[in-house]
């Protein structure tokens, strides 16, 4: 995999001492911490990947939310909705661990809202039904925690601790929706059906969340070299097909993939062609849902405006009294 991806040359001056002296501490395994000094490149993407992954925490509530009015059951309402809030604490720790490379939230914020900042191209996708609840816990749930375990040992230690608490709830999503799809997958026929769907639409956007193919991932090579990323697209990739076949195979369900087959000599799935061009297009803003999306994000943005002036307001009050 590696020999397919490109080597940038190194970040800046290479005969800089202190880049000579932060590149020994990232091959040593040392933790990289706000005040230490490092490259406007490693900053650069960490305040990126920590940014996008931020928006896509808090804009991939969007799509469960869509059915905590309709959940079947009173049960079932009241673990969806400690989910969605799990995910909006997951994106203030991310927008937290990103304040500490010097950018501020709002500045993050309007990035998103103007359209400049990316988010997980899976939230592009609607939720149809109630199965569709089921697939995305199991499933996106399951390949970010797939994504996010490793990221637990990334290089820059504001980041790695934030995965940590973040990957403890993503197990709990798995789980929940892992159950939704064992009870519809061992509910009467037209539960099957819905949950057979649901997986049909769901299992190649979830492939595709783990990026683009590594011979065609400009970052990956250097947030490779500096610990941002612990392993590469395709490597995460194919750890979440192997992974997960086998528990598609105990709910009786097939993952709508022709080519899918073992493969004794690798020891792992081998599986067929991702519509990359359906990719592309969906992070370029064309996914079925990116307007609406966004729109909500806006809209949500000028609801909560009297809330930030009232907590501002607050805020400097006590400062005043300190006076
Ligand atoms: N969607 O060189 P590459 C969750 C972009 S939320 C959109 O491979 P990199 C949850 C990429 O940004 C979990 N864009 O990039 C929440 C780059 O564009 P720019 C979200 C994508 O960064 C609520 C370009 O393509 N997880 O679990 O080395 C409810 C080239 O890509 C995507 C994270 O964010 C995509 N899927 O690798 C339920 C994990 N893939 O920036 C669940 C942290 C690629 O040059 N992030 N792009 O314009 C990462 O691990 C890495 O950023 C990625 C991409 C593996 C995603």
């Amino acid at each position: 995999m590696y020999a397919q991806m490109v080597m940038p040359e190194k970040n800046g001056d290479v005969s800089s001492p202190e880049l000579a002296d932060f590149e020994a501490r990232i091959d040593a395994g040392d933790t990289i911490e706000a005040r230490d000094w490092m490259p406007d490149g490693y900053r650069k993407t960490l305040i990126r990947q920590i940014s996008q992954h931020a928006h896509s925490e808090i804009v991939g509530q969007l799509p469960e939310a869509n059915w905590i009015t309709r959940a079947p059951t009173l049960r079932r309402k009241a673990i969806l909705l400690a989910k969605v809030q799990d995910e909006a604490g997951h994106g203030l720790y991310l927008y937290g661990a990103a304040e500490t490379l010097g950018v501020s939230r709002q500045e993050l914020v309007n990035d998103l809202l103007a359209g400049k900042a990316k988010y997980s191209s899976i939230f592009n996708y609607p939720t149809l039904n109630w199965a569709d609840i089921g697939a995305i816990g199991w499933l996106v749930d399951g390949a970010a925690i797939m994504n996010q375990i490793p990221l637990c040992r990334c290089s820059y230690g504001p980041y790695a601790r934030a995965m940590i608490r973040i990957c403890k709830e993503e197990s709990f999503h798995q789980r929940q929706g892992f159950e939704i799809m064992t009870v519809m997958a061992r509910g009467i026929a037209a539960q099957r059906n819905m949950a057979q769907d649901a997986l049909d639409r769901w299992w190649w956007p979830s492939l595709m969340m783990f990026g683009p193919p590594d011979s065609q991932s400009p970052h990956t090579a250097e947030s490779v070299r500096w610990k941002i990323k612990l392993l590469t697209n395709d490597q995460i990739r194919q750890r979440f097909i192997d992974q997960t076949v086998p528990q598609a195979d105990y709910l009786g369900l097939a993952i709508p993939d022709p080519d899918l087959k073992w493969n004794e000599e690798t020891g792992h799935y081998s599986f067929g062609e991702i519509d990359w061009t359906e990719f592309y297009n969906v992070i370029k803003g064309h996914g079925p849902c990116n307007t609406q999306r966004l729109r909500a994000r806006r809209q949500a943005q000028a609801d909560g405006a009297w809330v930030r002036e009232a907590a501002m307001a607050y805020a400097q009050k006590h400062v005043n009294n300190r006076k």
